[in-house]
Formats: structure tokens, C-alpha cells, sequence
């Protein structure tokens, strides 16, 4: 249920960014030749010409719409051309789409907090740009206005037939006597105009956008003139636009409530609400609701501009209707590992990127059983804590769904486990990380992360009944397609069923799962449920390279250590790997000490770094050989293995000159040096390995150390 938030102030300036027939113009910037023909983005799959999912404006003036089929688009415009999307793990690949948004937030972020709504929606606050403008070069004093701002539409401005209607916007946004709102408002005209032509220039990408004093206003606004348009509500214009504007059309209102507003209350428009006292709308609604309700009849909303530039969730789904409904475990199994693979890819990346986690992965499934006397029973959503890896994540989602499926069949249903059909089918299937969180910067916010992360792993052997199940399902009773964004149905469901997921994912995910909604299920066999090894190892390196660059961020706990090492030898804390050990399997996976001992055993050259016991400064190291993990034996050597190639230049980089010097001097004989005779330091019976010491292995890890004092060279590393 929506909740009202006092509007924090009235004199913001919000915009709403919405890029013109997102997917065509991305397809257009890599086939240059499609510019200016009439052009939709379909499905890749072929039945009846593949659902359109984007449609040019020149193919919008012949009458193509998105509701349609390629077929039938082409017997509206013979001429349309028809670019199929990217496909990868039979299933759409929206890659290419995201990193375009991603190009377009990163320009417009640069005027004020930005929040990105959805893989093509922006958010802007702008206030502080526009009070600054006002203050040091108001509007009133420009002699010239950019063309672009002048193209935009002013709500209410009074554009007579026959008059200039430039000329009215220069004079509205050049007038002395406006009051502070409106004044703030012309400033917002120019930035947003400025920053709309930014976008053109360095992405080719055309935008449209709203500017008003809160977000409900603004993106009302954005839709309202396009493409390449910008509409503006000053505050005397809200009555106007809310007045004729249908309930259902409202953010938040396309679904039940809205539905109720219409049939119990006869509130058709937003206008329609005006009549109705605050209390009255908090009787029938609860108190949140109903203010929520009166406020929004008014224009009135407090929700801040969030300053989020990633999503907050990640999800990977697809539908199999009608025929191609999934009808035996390993069909449903071969399509849970190519949605968790591209999960995994993507968490990935953002943990590479972004330095984010995320905790919860959830399964959400559509199903039917054949022989159903209570046919609205819902397959229930599964979550579990998410482990990081392609491998424990198609693992996890397997143990879910078969989970989930015996809740919705009754246990003894599930026994059947090979190909043979059991009497239900799946219509959709889909698996959402959430809970995304940023790794807190700061050695001990760090190390209570990770301590906060010891929740114990789900597991395969155990039971699931525990598992705390979501009562939600990604897509609507009864609709399988993710029509019109602006329809109710496609609000509804985004609003009132996915809560976890925001815009941008449901926008996504939906995507996907409308992808095969017709046509024909490919067929799938057990053979090809490969295996995702390679995934799995890349994720792995990904996640063991990004462990050495967190590590960098406990230098300063270390050097507190380092002070007290000399006073109190036995109490040495362990590095962050020892961290990441200790608090496996979770989120790392089962073994970090396993992955990285699988690293090392990879061909190309090695660095084994050893280590006595912390606190033993200066005590020369001794060889270890063909041991890549901890000696169990005494309990007081440990051998910490990276691949050189896997040191990262940049912490290497961050170092005070002498230490990367003596690094270099060390590594480079296998790295950076042709000549090998040049090693400053012991003897190496493998050249692929180079031994290291303790202190050597922290100035790797932690990076930046300014006053470590390297020890003389009996605690230096030895080649041996
Ligand atoms: P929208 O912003 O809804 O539409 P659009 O950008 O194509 O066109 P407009 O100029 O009218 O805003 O959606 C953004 C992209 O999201 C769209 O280009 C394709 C994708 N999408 C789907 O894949 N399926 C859908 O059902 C919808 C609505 C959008």
C-alpha cells in the first residue's frame, strides 16, 4: 500500500528523464543505416514476425504499436525493419541495453542526485543546481536562451493560436516578477535542456523529460510530449493536469487499489478524489493510504530523489506458456542453470564494479497441475541466503524450486525426479538476487560485515521446509505479457506484486519473461544440462581478484596492529583472508582456501606467499613446497597462494615508491623482468614460485603502508 511522506519541501526541482524508444535507439546506434526508417526491436523468437518490444516513432506514425506482432506490424508498415533483440542462454540479453542506460546516467548524475528508475527512467533532483543558477546567473538576466529549452512545454502557458510560442517560453522563463518556485522551475528548463543535449552528444541517444517540483509531477510530465521533448509543471498548472487525469494512469494506482478507488468510491480521476475529506479516504484505506490518496489529488508528494545509480535487485526470468510449459525436473533444472548463470554473471560484475552484495536469492515459478481441483493454489516463491558462485547458485535455486514444488504438489507428487512428466507444468520461472548491499568501506565496518555474514549456508541436504517463502509471483494472475509500461496492468503488477524488485529489474525481468510467451518452446534435453565450470572458475578469480583489492582497505587496521605487534605478540588478528576463511561458506562459497588452492594450481607462474606466524617479524621464512593451503601438521605455517598475474597493478600502484620498488624486485623476475638472474633475494628451485614473508604478504595485501619499515634481509622473501 502506498504510504504518505510529508513533502519535504515545495520548492524542489525534479526532473524525470525517459529515453525515446530505448531499445530501437540502441539497435539504431549500431546499424547507423536504420536511422529514420520505421524500426521495432522484436523477440528473438520467430512465431508470427517475434513480439515487438520497441517501436521507432516513424513506425509509430503508421500505426505499429507494441501490442502487435512483427507479422502483423508488417502489414501496417511494409517497410519496417525488424531488429531481433540479443540473445544469449536462449533467452533475451539485455547486456547491451543496460550499459547504454548506464552511459545515459552517468552523463545526467553530473547536475544533482540521480536515481535510476529503470533501464531507460532517471530521476533527477536539481535543486541545489537551480538555486545556485538563481543565484549567480538568474534566468531573468540571459540574453540568450538555448533553442532546446525554448522548444519545451509549459503547462498552462497561455500559447494563443498565431502566437510565437518560443517567444512565450523565453518571456516565462526570462520573467522578473515569477515567484520563487516558478523562478526555480525556468532554472530546471535550462539544466535539464542542457543536460538532454549532453546526453545527445556523447551517447546519440535522444531523451524526454519532465520537470516539476516532485517526482509524481515529473514523470507524469515526461510522457506528455515526445520524443526529444521536455514538459514542465509549475505548480498553478497541477489542478489542471490532475483534474481529467484517469486514477488508473497514477503511479501506485493501477492495480487493486485503484480498481477499488473506481468501483467502491466512483473516483475515476485524479480530480474525482478532491471530494473526498482526508478522514473519509483514511476510513476506507487505513491512515497511510487515504492521506497518501488526499495528497496526491493535490499534487502533493514527498518521495525523495533516492541517489541510487544501481539497481537494487537483479533478476533473470522467462516464461514458458501454453505448449512450452516445462513438464519434468530436468527441463526445469536446464533452465534454472541458464537463468543462474546470468544471474551469477551479473552479481558478479557488481561485485567487480560496484563492490556490492547481495543476500537473498529468491526462485519465484508459475505452474499448473493437470488434474486440479484447486487450481488457484500458487507455487510458492523460495529464498535462501545467496552463496556466491554459478555452481551454488543453480544449486540453490534447484533445491528451492523442488522445494517449492512439493509444497504446491503435496511431497509424495515429487517423486518423481527423471524425465518423466508428473502432471504439472511450469509456465515461468525466474530467480531474483536482492537485499543488494554496498561492502562497507573501513577496516572494522568490514570485518563486521563479514561477521554479520555467518548466517549458516543453506544446504542441499537441508530440509527446506524453514525456507522463508515470498508471497509473491512476478507476473499477475492471468497476465503473461508485460504490455504497455504505462498500462495499469504492467503498473499493477510491478507495484503490487514485486515490492523486492525495483522499476528498472521489473522492467527487465518482465522483459524476459514476456520474451516467449507465444510460439514454441525449444526443445530441451538432458544433455544439455552442462556443466558451468568455467563460470564458476571465472567468478571465482573475479572474486578472489576483488578479496586482494579489499583487502588494501584494512591498512589502517593493520598498522594499528603492526604498533601493538611488538607489545603483544600472541594477539595478532588475522588478515581479511583469514576473515573470508573463517566466515565460509558464506557469501564466498564453501572454501575460499579451496578456490584460491585452485587457482594456484593452474599452470602459469605462481606466487606463493608464506607466512610464519604473524607476529614473527624478522624470522626468515622457510620454503614450503608442493603445498598451496595450510599446514594442519603444526598449525604455525600457512601458505597463501596467489597467481601473479592476478595481483592487481593498481594496488601494486597505490604503494609508496621504495615498497613497490622491493616488490618489484621480488615479482619481477617472473613478471616484469625478460632476465630472471636479476632476483635481489634468495634462490627459487621453482622458478614459478616465489616464497614470501609475512610482511611482504601484508604490504600485497593491504597495500598503502607509508611507514612500514621493511624488515632487513633476513625476513625478506626468498626464491627458492
Ligand atoms: P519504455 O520506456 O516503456 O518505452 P520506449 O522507451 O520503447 O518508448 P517510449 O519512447 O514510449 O518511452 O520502455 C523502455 C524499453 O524497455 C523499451 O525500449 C523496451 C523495453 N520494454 C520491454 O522489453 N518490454 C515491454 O513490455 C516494455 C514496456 C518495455
Amino acid at each position: 500500500m502506498p504510504v504518505a511522506k510529508p513533502e519535504s519541501s515545495d520548492s524542489r526541482v525534479i526532473a524525470h528523464v525517459d529515453m525515446d524508444c530505448f531499445y530501437v535507439q540502441v539497435e539504431e546506434r549500431k546499424q547507423p543505416q536504420l536511422r529514420g526508417l520505421p524500426t521495432a526491436v522484436v523477440q528473438y523468437n520467430e512465431w508470427k514476425g517475434g513480439a515487438l518490444i520497441a517501436v521507432s516513432y516513424e513506425a509509430r506514425k503508421f500505426g505499429v504499436k507494441r501490442s502487435m506482432r512483427g507479422a502483423e506490424a508488417k502489414e501496417v508498415c511494409p517497410q519496417i525493419q525488424l531488429v531481433q533483440v540479443p540473445v544469449a542462454r536462449g533467452k533475451a540479453d539485455l547486456n547491451g541495453y543496460r550499459s547504454a542506460g548506464s552511459e545515459v546516467v552517468s552523463i545526467l548524475s553530473r547536475r544533482g542526485r540521480c536515481e535510476r528508475a529503470s533501464i531507460d527512467e532517471v530521476y533527477l533532483d536539481l535543486t541545489d543546481a537551480a538555486e545556485t543558477m538563481l543565484a549567480e546567473n538568474p534566468p531573468q538576466n540571459l540574453e540568450k536562451i538555448d533553442e532546446e529549452a525554448l522548444k519545451s512545454h509549459i503547462l498552462g502557458l497561455n500559447n494563443e493560436d498565431g502566437s510565437d510560442v518560443k517567444e512565450n517560453v523565453r518571456e516565462w522563463i526570462n520573467r522578473h516578477n515569477a515567484d520563487h518556485r516558478d523562478k526555480l522551475l525556468a532554472c530546471g528548463i535550462l539544466i535539464v535542456a542542457e543536460l538532454r543535449m549532453q546526453v545527445l552528444k556523447e551517447t546519440e541517444f535522444t531523451c524526454s523529460a519532465g520537470i516539476a517540483h516532485n517526482k509524481m509531477l515529473a514523470k507524469l510530465a515526461s510522457g506528455m510530449n515526445k520524443p526529444a521533448q521536455q514538459t514542465v509543471v509549475p505548480s498553478s498548472s497541477v489542478n489542471g493536469l490532475l483534474n481529467t487525469l484517469p486514477i488508473r494512469k497514477m503511479k501506485q494506482l493501477g492495480g487493486k487499489l485503484g480498481i477499488s478507488l473506481q468501483t467502491d468510491m466512483g473516483v475515476n480521476t485524479v480530480g474525482d478524489l478532491l471530494q473526498f475529506p482526508e478522514e473519509k479516504l483514511q476510513e476506507r484505506y487505513g491512515i497511510n493510504t487515504g492521506t497518501w490518496l488526499w495528497n496526491i489529488a493535490r499534487g502533493i508528494s514527498g518521495e525523495a530523489v533516492e541517489g541510487r545509480l544501481l539497481p537494487k535487485s537483479h533478476g533473470s526470468g522467462k516464461t514458458f506458456p501454453g505448449p512450452r510449459a516445462l513438464k519434468t525436473v530436468p527441463a526445469v533444472q536446464h533452465w534454472l542453470n541458464q537463468l543462474c548463470e546470468e544471474l551469477s554473471e551479473r552479481l558478479c560484475s557488481d561485485l567487480d564494479q560496484n563492490k556490492r552484495m547481495a543476500n537473498t536469492l529468491t526462485l519465484h515459478a508459475r505452474a499448473y497441475k493437470s488434474s486440479d481441483s484447486d487450481s488457484q493454489k500458487k507455487f510458492p516463491s523460495k529464498s535462501c541466503p545467496l552463496r556466491y558462485g554459478t555452481g551454488k547458485i543453480q544449486e540453490d535455486a534447484f533445491n528451492l524450486f523442488q522445494a517449492g514444488l512439493r509444497e504446491y504438489i503435496g511431497f509424495y507428487g515429487v517423486k518423481t525426479q527423471g524425465s518423466q512428466y508428473s502432471g504439472w507444468g511450469i509456465t515461468s520461472l525466474s530467480v531474483s538476487a536482492s537485499k543488494i548491499v554496498p561492502i562497507p568501506s573501513g577496516t572494522c565496518s568490514i570485518a563486521k560485515y563479514f561477521h554479520g555474514q555467518s548466517t549458516p549456508h543453506f544446504s542441499s541436504m537441508q530440509s527446506l521446509d524453514n525456507v522463508n517463502a515470498e508471497a509473491t509471483l512476478l507476473l499477475p494472475p492471468g497476465s503473461e505479457c508485460y504490455s504497455e509500461l504505462n498500462s495499469p496492468k504492467a503498473e499493477s503488477w510491478i507495484e503490487d506484486t514485486v515490492p523486492d524488485l525495483d522499476l528498472q529489474e521489473q522492467k527487465d525481468l518482465s522483459s524476459s519473461l514476456s520474451k516467449t510467451q507465444d510460439g514454441f518452446t525449444q526443445d530441451i534435453s538432458p544433455s544439455l544440462l552442462s556443466g558451468t565450470e568455467g563460470c564458476l572458475e571465472q567468478n571465482q578469480n573475479k572474486q578472489e581478484r576483488y578479496i586482494t583489492k579489499v583487502e588494501g582497505q584494512f591498512k589502517s587496521e593493520y598498522k594499528e596492529r603492526k604498533g601493538k605487534r611488538v607489545k603483544d605478540k600472541g594477539t595478532e588478528t588475522p588478515s581479511i583472508l583469514e576473515l573470508f576463511k573463517s566466515y565460509n561458506p558464506y557469501p564466498f562459497g564453501s572454501s575460499l582456501s579451496q578456490e584460491l588452492k585452485k587457482t594456484a594450481q593452474g599452470t602459469g607462474a605462481r606466487l606463493t606467499i608464506g607466512h610464519a606466524e604473524e607476529n614473527e617479524v624478522g624470522k626468515e621464512e622457510k620454503p614450503m613446497h608442493g603445498s598451496s593451503s595450510r599446514d594442519e601438521g603444526d598449525g604455525r605455517r600457512e601458505v597463501w597462494s596467489y597467481n601473479i598475474d592476478e595481483i592487481d597493478p593498481t594496488v601494486m600502484d597505490e604503494l609508496p615508491q621504495e615498497i613497490q620498488d622491493e616488490i618489484k624486485a621480488w615479482v619481477q623476475p617472473h613478471k616484469w623482468r625478460p632476465n630472471n638472474n636479476t632476483a635481489r633475494r634468495g634462490c627459487s628451485n621453482d622458478a614459478n614460485d616465489i616464497i614470501l614473508t609475512s610482511e611482504t604478504r601484508n604490504v600485497l595485501a593491504f597495500g598503502n603502508l607509508p611507514d612500514l619499515d621493511l624488515a632487513p634481509s633476513s625476513d625478506q622473501a626468498s626464491f627458492c
